[in-house]
């Protein structure tokens, strides 16, 4: 079966392949574990909303009742935001809810596996998973690096967040030959944060310069994923002093609950909202928005070329 059959294109998303548009990838975990009730929908809505204005095209990757799905109808994405039985999946367990036709929502991990599938090569969300703080003792670094590594799709985050040991992340990523681009930047963006003090290996700053760079990757068989990191608005920052506080107050809490595996990130996140009195929420909206835009214009760009 070729990756086209299992994945189940919405009617929008088969037409703009076939017309050679270009498509936006969406992932859905962070609907289901990413964001609280209601404003999840409403975010997951208004990112769509975007990809659209800009020109492109989203496709929304989810597993409903074991069938893959690239594009979501509305109500679809109304029940997802509203599940409480959803699977989590990353790369190790997409088979899983395929073969006990399982709700699941898709990680970055298996939203780009999904996407590779389906032919889409642009994928936007807010922040990726990666290594996290005390990984040397707990061994938790996101399967989202992995698949950067070995699957061929781009991902437009807001860099990834502080709650992560960035350095580690960065030098994992370095390790495994991901291309690392700063968007307009030179420092490696923290998610709520445009600084980390760390710097960005790469930057570009133009879809152009972006559609030459994915060419002479595919010239020189440099395989794998990109990731733009793009940070968020600075009329919607949180400074790295005003949040740095709370993350410390987020792992630990995690760290005293004995939060271990899967459950690690989702923690972390909602415990973050409550800390902040759901400043960083709005601040996670705009990022999010942002890069589906800057997605939008890499997916046409990338389509105009052919
Ligand atoms: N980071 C965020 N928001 C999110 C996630 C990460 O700022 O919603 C979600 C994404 O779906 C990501 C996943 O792929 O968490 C990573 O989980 P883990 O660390 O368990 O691999
Ligand atoms: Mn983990």
């Amino acid at each position: 079966m070729t990756g086209e059959a299992i994945v189940e294109l919405s009617e929008e998303v088969a037409a703009a392949k076939a017309a050679g548009r270009g498509i936006v990838a969406l992932e859905s975990t962070i609907i289901t574990h990413g964001l609280p009730w209601p404003q999840n929908l409403e975010v997951a809505e208004a990112v769509e909303a975007t990809v659209r204005q800009r020109g492109a095209v989203p496709a929304t990757i989810a597993v409903i009742a074991g069938r893959v799905h690239a594009g979501l109808s509305h109500d679809e994405i109304v029940a997802l935001a509203q599940a409480d039985d959803c699977l989590k999946l990353s790369r190790a367990d997409l088979a899983y809810a395929v073969a006990k036709q399982r709700n699941g929502s898709t990680t970055v991990a298996a939203t780009m596996i999904v996407a590779r599938l389906a032919g889409i090569s642009v994928f936007a969300t807010g922040g990726i998973g990666g290594v996290h703080k005390g990984a040397s003792e707990s061994f938790d670094i996101s399967a989202d690096l992995e698949e950067l590594a070995r699957t061929e799709v781009t991902v437009v985050a807001a860099g990834a967040k502080a709650i992560l040991d960035l350095p580690k992340t960065l030098e994992y990523l370095e390790t495994k030959g991901v291309p690392v681009v700063g968007w307009g930047t030179d420092e490696f963006p923290a998610f709520w944060s445009r600084a980390s003090g760390l710097p960005v290996p790469l930057r570009l700053d133009t879809a152009d310069e972006f559609a030459d760079f994915v060419a002479a990757r595919r010239r020189l068989g440099t395989t794998g994923g990109i990731f733009v990191a793009n940070p968020i608005p600075p009329e919607f920052e949180i400074s790295r002093e005003a949040i740095e506080a709370v993350i410390a107050e987020a792992v630990a809490d995690a760290q005293a609950a004995g939060i271990k595996g899967k459950q690690v990130t989702p923690y972390l996140l909602s415990r973050m909202f409550d800390l902040t009195e759901g400043r960083s929420l709005v601040a996670n909206r705009a990022l999010i928005l942002n890069n589906a835009a800057l997605a939008a214009d890499l997916a046409k760009a990338i389509a105009a070329r052919g």
